[in-house]
């Protein structure tokens, strides 16, 4: 069982390497766009430790912390978020397609495409007799997508161990959750496909921690799908460059006074978990350990130029031309 410190912890890690990431706009170190999830930490730590290895994760374009979440090696990730020839796919898939296989950690930047992967890994435990679970991690804006509910219904009518994490962030790049959706919650819409739905505060990590594993019980046990929606919200741009004049600035204040770092920092001091000289210690270190990652994947080298073809094409395929 995961403790409250230890999701704190995780959420600065989740945090740190995030700033870490941002370091690599400026200098062009990352291209294409980078979406953060910082602000979003308390989801990604409350999935943290209730996983097995053989468990799946599929997430979405904003994925490094459910990464993180999955126990994915943080030096590899950067790696590949710095296209380097020691990431987790070479360097050549980059922030948006971390791949795992070993966790069965899985990324794509196709909203709502995630689904039908945790299905059919849910599927595939079955016939093999696992009693291992799927989860798709996806945002607002997948929920009305017509793959979403073909997965919901296939997960319900099969009763597979499926588990949707739906970060609620109430806005999808531009456009706001409350205008596009029939219903005020997407969690109401579980009983539709026969799945258990619920709606937490996705800042409260340990609220997230327990309707998550609650979610995973029910999965592994062969009671069929949940949707766990967890509200939260991006400090961020969707990604870095976004000019974000849709969100108005007391809108985001608002919003950065709940940061869920802050308030499991209070949390755990208030209980007499820990002390702010503690925690205060503990956040230089963990920033000390992400910054030595970053130095020691900067020097590591690029891909090599003649090896952009590799994986592109199955090998008969070029033979064949
Ligand atoms: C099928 C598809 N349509 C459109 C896009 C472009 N797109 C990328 S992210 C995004 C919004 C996603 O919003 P949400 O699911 O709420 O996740 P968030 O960015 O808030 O984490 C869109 C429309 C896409 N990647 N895939």
């Amino acid at each position: 069982m995961t403790t409250l410190p230890e999701r704190y912890a995780y959420m600065v890690w989740m945090r740190e390497f995030e700033l870490a990431c941002l370091e690599g706009v400026p200098t062009h170190e990352v291209h294409g766009e980078l979406h953060l999830g910082i602000g979003q930490e308390a989801i990604a730590a409350g999935i943290a430790g209730v996983l097995r290895a053989d468990d799946a994760l599929v997430s979405t374009h904003r994925n490094h912390l459910h990464a993180i979440a999955k126990g994915v090696d943080m030096r590899a990730m950067l790696a590949e978020i710095f296209e380097r020839s020691t990431g987790l796919c070479g360097g050549f898939g980059g922030h948006m397609h971390l791949f795992d296989p070993s966790l069965k950690f899985s990324a794509t930047g196709i909203v709502g495409a995630g689904l039908p992967v945790a299905v059919g890994h849910a599927y595939a435990a079955r016939l093999r007799g696992s009693d291992a679970v799927a989860v798709a991690v996806v945002g607002d804006g997948a929920v009305n997508s017509g793959g979403f509910h073909e997965s919901m219904n296939m997960a319900g009518a099969m009763r597979l161990p499926v588990i949707v994490v739906v970060e609620n962030n109430e806005w999808a790049i531009s456009v706001p959750f409350h205008l596009t959706s029939a219903t005020d919650t997407v969690a109401e819409r579980a009983s539709a496909w026969g799945a258990v739905g619920v709606r937490v505060d996705g800042n409260d990590v340990v609220a997230v921690a327990s309707a998550f594993q609650d979610a995973v019980a029910r999965a592994r046990s062969g009671q069929g799908p949940s949707i766990v929606e967890a509200t939260c919200y991006r400090f961020r741009g969707h990604f870095e460059g976004d000019s974000d004049l849709y969100r108005t600035e007391q809108e985001k204040e608002a919003h950065r006074a709940q940061d869920p770092l802050l308030i499991t920092h209070r949390r755990l001091v208030a209980s007499g978990l820990s002390t702010d000289e503690v925690l205060s210690k503990q956040y230089a270190e963990i920033r000390a350990a992400v910054q030595d990652l970053l130095a020691s994947v900067r020097a590591d080298p690029l891909p090599d130029a003649s090896t952009a073809r590799d994986h592109v094409f199955v090998a008969s395929t070029l033979e064949a031309r």
